[in-house]
């Protein structure tokens, strides 16, 4: 008998990575609606007699882009980038106290008819560091007013002078919503996760509707960087969408992409239409909770 020869190693060639862009957007966008967004958004109204400015509230991780959110949405209706919440990155939530800002029509303009509120950053830690779950849980009752302190090793109390003990449908929040940086979906820690979690638990028995947040989006991927209309198109980005989706156990429909106005000093056409656009989808969602509550007969 020979000798078996010795076949050469066959190798599968490794396949191309896939394109970063794909085909087809995962969402439909046009990026020259910006005048359009804003009118829609200055000629808002609840239809609700007991509350005429919806509170929308921002949850997220310490530096995920809450107080930057703000001042994007602030400077779109000024008119100029502006930095009126402090924002940065800091070892601790760079935000302590609980905020609510209303956003002006231009300089000295009318009032807008919502209220941003902002918060401290959730920790991804187990131990007394950031806002706890409880203060989120109050803010969103309607207990805490502006300019309270969070203390990250104890709740707020009926005690405590800023306590609000018969809040009313107006001080309550009709929009809780969830920032997240694109960059760190995968690196999302279990604590923080939890916590998002229980949150979710007690807002979706409240019955008020939630929405998700992602910042940083050029951050994330080079291709939308340079060009921002491609947020839509970007392989990586729908991926991390849907993978947040999963871990937070929201439908892809209720996440906004967006990149905040961090070091530029003008205003981007396409950097406000995703802003407005996911302001707008917040509006939509406080019009459902009104809806909700009046078939309730909670709201008139
Ligand atoms: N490139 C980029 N940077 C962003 C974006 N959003 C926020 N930043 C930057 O991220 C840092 C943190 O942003 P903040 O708005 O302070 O984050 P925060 O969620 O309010 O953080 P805390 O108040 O500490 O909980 C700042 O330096 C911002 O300029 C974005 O969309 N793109
Ligand atoms: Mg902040």
């Amino acid at each position: 008998m020979g000798q078996a020869q010795s076949q050469p190693e066959y190798r599968q060639p490794t396949p191309p990575p896939p394109p970063p862009l794909l085909e087809k957007p995962w969402r439909k966008q046009e990026f020259n609606t910006r005048y359009e967004l804003l009118e829609i958004i200055r000629n808002y109204e609840t239809l609700t007699e007991s509350v005429e400015e919806p509170r929308i509230l921002l949850v997220g991780q310490i530096g995920a882009g809450k107080s930057s959110f703000f001042n994007s949405v602030n400077s779109i209706f000024r008119g100029h980038v502006m930095l009126q919440a402090t924002s940065g990155y800091g070892d601790t939530s760079v935000s302590k106290q609980y905020r609510t800002y209303p956003v002006q029509d231009g300089k000295g303009g009318k009032r807008l008819p919502y209220i941003l509120c902002d918060t401290m950053g959730l920790e991804d830690s187990d131990y007394d560091e950031g806002i706890r779950v409880e203060d989120i849980i109050s803010v969103i009752k309607g207990h805490v007013s502006d300019l309270y302190e969070f203390n990250p090793r104890a709740p707020i109390t009926r005690n405590d002078r800023r306590y609000r003990e018969d809040s009313s449908l107006a001080d309550k929040v009709h929009c809780v919503v969830y920032v997240v940086e694109a960059d760190k979906i995968s690196l999302l820690g279990q604590n923080l996760l939890k916590k998002m979690k229980s949150i979710r638990a007690e807002v979706n028995s409240m019955g008020i509707p939630q929405l998700v947040l992602v910042t940083k989006i050029d951050k994330a991927c080079p291709e939308v960087k340079n060009d921002l209309t491609k947020v839509y198109r970007s392989r990586y980005i729908y991926e991390k969408v849907t993978q947040l989706g999963q871990m937070l156990g929201v439908p892809v429909s209720s996440i906004s992409p967006v990149k905040n106005y961090s070091i530029e000093t003008e205003l981007n056409l396409h950097v406000d239409v995703l802003i407005l656009k996911a302001l707008q989808q917040m509006l939509r969602a406080a019009d459902a909770c009104f809806d909700d509550m009046k078939l309730k007969g909670l709201a008139q």
